[in-house]
C-alpha cells in the first residue's frame, strides 16, 4: 500500500499553521537551526525486516493482521514508513528469514521506495528445517568442528546475498554460551569462536565492515560467549580493522552505563553499529524511548561528543538500526514511534551547549554540567523534527496520517487477517 504525496501534503496543510507557530518559537532560541535541520534530514535509521510483524513471546503470538507475507511486502511496508517520516531509508535483512530470491528485482523494488540495504544479519541461533547439524550447543563456539564449519559457511553465504544487494556490512549475533556451570570451557569456546569469526572475516569484501554484537544473557543463562562489550572488543580487536563492536541497548545487565560504553568504544574507533530499543528488565524489545528517554538522550550525547571529536559524519559513520519487535502494538505504528524517539534524542543532543559543558567539567562545576544536559533534555524539540520531515517531503504527524488513512485496515484487506511475517 502507498500513501501518496498529495495525501501527505493535504494533511500537512491542515496542520501547518499550528506547526509554524511551534517551530518559530523553538527556532528563535537556537543559533544554528538550519544546520540542525539539515543533519536531521540526513539522519536515516534502518528498519529490520523482522520488526514488521507482531513479535512473539515465549508463550504465544497474536498477529494483528495484514502482516507482510514475503520480502517484497516487507519492503513495501518500510517504503510506507519512509514516505511518512523520510527517516527510515534503509532495510536490514535477516538470513534465512528473508532470502532475496531475485536480488535484481529486490534491489529495484527497494530503489523504488528510496531504500538502501543496511547490515545483513546471519542466523546461527536457530536450526532451519533442512539443516544438517544442530546449533543446540552453540554454533561458532561448538566443540565439533563440523558445526563450526556449517556456521562459517552460512555467514559467508549471507555476505554473498549482501554483495548482490549492495549492502556493506555483516552483523554477527551469536546466542552461543552455556546454561550451566561446567557445561563448557570458557577459553576453548572463546578461541573456537574467534577462529570461526576469523574465517568469516577473511571472506569479507574490502569495503565491508563486520559487526560483532554482544548480549549478556538469553537464550543462554549462565554464560554467553560474546557476552559484553569487553568480550566483543576483544574479538574485534583481534579480527582487524574491518571489525567493530555493535551495541544493542537491550543487551546489557540492569543499570549498565551504556553511555560510558559508547564513549570508550568510539574513542577506540571500534564502535560500528547500534540497535535501538528500550527495556525495563532485560531484552524487552520495547519501543525506543518508551521507558528510559533520559538514558537514550545521554547515549546520544556521548555519541555526538565522540563522533565530533573524530570528525565523523553522524549520518553514515555508524550503522543505525531499530531492533525491537513486540507483541501488543501495530508494528508499523510502533516503528513510527521509535524513529520519532530517536530523532528527538538526536536533536536534543545536538542542542547541548558543548562549550559550556566542557567549561563546567574543567571547573568541576557539577551543578552547571547537570543543568546544561537537562536543559537540552527538557526542551520540546518535536517541532524541529517535524520541520525536518516537512522539508524532506514527509508528514508533519506520520502517526496521524497512518491512522487517518486506515493503513492497517487496508493492509488487512490486501493481505488477509491470518498472515504472519517471518521473524521471531
Ligand atoms: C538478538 O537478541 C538480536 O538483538 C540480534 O540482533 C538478532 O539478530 C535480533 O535480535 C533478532 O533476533
Ligand atoms: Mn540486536
Amino acid at each position: 500500500m502507498i500513501v501518496n504525496k498529495e495525501i501527505i501534503e493535504k494533511t500537512n496543510d491542515a496542520a501547518l499553521q499550528n506547526h509554524k507557530r511551534n517551530f518559530e518559537f523553538i527556532a528563535a532560541g537556537i543559533s544554528n537551526v538550519e544546520n540542525i535541520i539539515k543533519k536531521l534530514i540526513d539522519f536515516q535509521i534502518a528498519i529490520p525486516s523482522w520488526a514488521l510483524g507482531t513479535g512473539g513471546t515465549r508463550f504465544g503470538r497474536f498477529p494483528g493482521g495484514g502482516e507482510p507475507r514475503n520480502l517484497e511486502e516487507k519492503i513495501e511496508d518500510i517504503g510506507l514508513l519512509h514516505a511518512l517520516n523520510r527517516s527510515s531509508g534503509a532495510i536490514s535483512l535477516h538470513i534465512p528469514w528473508d532470502i532475496p530470491e531475485n536480488a535484481t528485482n529486490i534491489k529495484a523494488l527497494a530503489a523504488q521506495y528510496d531504500l538502501k540495504f543496511d547490515a545483513m544479519n546471519s542466523n546461527t541461533f536457530q536450526d532451519q528445517p533442512n539443516q544438517k547439524l544442530s546449533y543446540k550447543f552453540g554454533s561458532m563456539q561448538h566443540v565439533d568442528k563440523a558445526v563450526r564449519k556449517q556456521a562459517i559457511e552460512h555467514n559467508i553465504e549471507v555476505i554473498k546475498y549482501g554483495v548482490e544487494l549492495g549492502s556493506k556490512s555483516l552483523t554477527v549475533w551469536l546466542s552461543d554460551g552455556s546454561c550451566f556451570p561446567g557445561q563448557l570451557n570458557f577459553r576453548k569456546s572463546f578461541l573456537n569462536t574467534l577462529e570461526s569469526l576469523q574465517e568469516v572475516y577473511s571472506q569479507l569484501p574490502d569495503d565491508w565492515k563486520m559487526f560483532v554484537e554482544y548480549k549478556a544473557y538469553e537464550p543462554n543463562f549462565y554464560s554467553t560467549t560474546v557476552g559484553d562489550w569487553g568480550q566483543s572488543l576483544l574479538y574485534t580487536s583481534k579480527l582487524g580493522k574491518k571489525a567493530y563492536t555493535l551495541v544493542d541497548l537491550g543487551h546489557h545487565l540492569p543499570n549498565a552505563n551504556i553511555e560510558q560504553i559508547v564513549a570508550l568504544l568510539l574513542m577506540e574507533g571500534k564502535l560500528g553499529g547500534f540497535h535501538f530499543n528500550d527495556s525495563k528488565y532485560g531484552d524487552d524489545d520495547l519501543t525506543v524511548g518508551s521507558i528510559k528517554p533520559y538514558q537514550l538522550f545521554l547515549i546520544f550525547n556521548e555519541l555526538l561528543e565522540g563522533m565530533d571529536a573524530k570528525n565523523m559524519n553522524h549520518a553514515n559513520s555508524l550503522a543505525w538500526m531499530i531492533d525491537a519487535s513486540h507483541n501488543v502494538k501495530d508494528p508499523l505504528e510502533d516503528l513510527l514511534q521509535s524513529v520519532e524517539a530517536i530523532m528527538i534524542s538526536y536533536v536534543q543532543a545536538l542542542i547541548v551547549d558543548r562549550k559550556k559543558l566542557e567549561e563546567a567539567q574543567n571547573n568541576n562545576d557539577v551543578v552547571t554540567a547537570q543543568e546544561i544536559l537537562q536543559a537540552a533534555f527538557r526542551t520540546d524539540v518535536r517541532a524541529l523534527v517535524a520541520e525536518a520531515r516537512l522539508r524532506a517531503g514527509g508528514a508533519l504527524n506520520p502517526l496521524a496520517v497512518y491512522r487517518k488513512e486506515k493503513v492497517r485496515e487496508q493492509l488487512i484487506k490486501e493481505r488477509g487477517m491470518k498472515t504472519m511475517a517471518t521473524g521471531l
